[in-house]
């Protein structure tokens, strides 16, 4: 169990290729510079070791030009061989970079980077399960997502949905990665129609605002770990966590697609306690920290927070 080494892998992901705004890149580095590396080492006694798989892309650059020649191809994804390119190296670092007994967390960055993630702890933890935690279900295959934003699609990818129909240079992505039954969301309002019938169709389930306030956030994280846990109570965890599943009035203002009546801030960190408390959590990622969206200082400072309280409470930081 990840509890042997007390080793965090920390993989920065400051890539905003797949939606439109600016800033969300500069998320790690927020972070960081919030002491997170600090709070994780002093305060929690793990060790952390820090990979940068995407050093070395001129991001900036290479968005410019898929932008530029996006202007007159208008393909219905957006920046796919940049987010397929920037997701490959995430993944090689996941996959090669981290032992098993490793605990891998990934800052993003927008949320296509969990394709990259995600894939890389499934190389590792083949039967482990995943906890996608958002507003939004982020399930648009190729052929259904609206936006063209490829940060909307991850777990289409993840699933090996539309497979037929990717550009060749998503076809790294293992094949038999990620079977629906071993997804579980918590806290979407925010889906899509033609997403809310590939959850339905593919059965796949998903607890929305709606079931936290019927059954309440213990509830549903109870029913979320033992569906993707499936009887092994060894079952290893993954929790892919998207700020904007918390409420903007309550602390995440700073993303790049707020929804209202979100979670609270104690149910959004209770998940990660309660989650962490299995034992079995072998790796989380957070994603869409946009620090340029804040008005304010203090704005800013609110989404950072929560987004490292996020990562203690995922390690064990307990209230007594
Ligand atoms: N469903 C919409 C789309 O496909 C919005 C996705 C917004 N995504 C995120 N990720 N912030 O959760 O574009
Ligand atoms: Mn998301
Ligand atoms: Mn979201
Ligand atoms: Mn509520």
């Amino acid at each position: 169990k990840n509890d042997a080494s007390r080793t965090v892998k920390i993989v920065l992901a400051p890539f905003n290729g797949g939606q439109p705004h600016g800033g969300v890149d500069l998320g790690p580095d927020y972070m960081l510079k919030h002491g997170l590396r600090y709070q994780i080492e002093d305060k929690l006694k793990w060790k952390t070791e820090v990979l940068k798989p995407l050093e070395g892309l001129n991001l900036e650059n290479l968005k410019k030009e898929a932008d530029l020649k996006e202007k007159i191809t208008k393909p219905t994804i957006k920046r796919a061989d940049l987010v397929a390119l920037a997701n490959k190296k995430i993944y090689e670092s996941c996959r090669d970079g981290i032992n098993k007994g490793e605990f891998q967390l990934t800052i993003g960055g927008d949320h296509s980077i969990a394709i990259g993630s995600v894939a890389g702890l499934l190389s590792r933890h083949p039967n482990a399960g995943l906890i996608w935690i958002d507003a939004h279900a982020d399930i648009n295959t190729v052929n259904t997502t609206e936006t063209g934003n490829l940060h909307g699609c991850p777990v289409s990818f993840l699933a090996n949905m539309d497979r037929k129909d990717w550009p060749e240079s998503f076809k790294w992505i293992p094949e038999n990665l990620l079977a629906t039954d071993k997804i579980a969301y918590i806290g979407l309002r925010d889906v899509d129609e033609a997403e809310k019938k590939i959850l339905k169709d593919n059965n796949i389930k998903a607890f929305s605002m709606y079931h936290i306030d019927r059954f309440g956030i213990n509830s549903v994280v109870e029913q979320a770990i033992a569906h993707i846990s499936k009887g092994d109570k060894d079952c290893p965890i993954m929790v892919s966590y998207d700020v904007d599943a918390i409420d903007p009035e309550a602390s995440v203002k700073c993303t790049g697609t707020k929804v209202d009546f979100g979670l609270n801030n104690r149910e959004a960190l209770f998940l990660c306690e309660r989650i962490c408390e299995t034992g079995n959590v072998v790796a989380l990622d957070v994603v869409e920290v946009n620090p340029t969206l804040g008005a304010d200082e203090k704005e800013i400072l609110k989404t950072v927070a929560i987004g490292c309280s996020i990562v203690r409470c995922s390690l064990g930081e307990t209230l007594l």
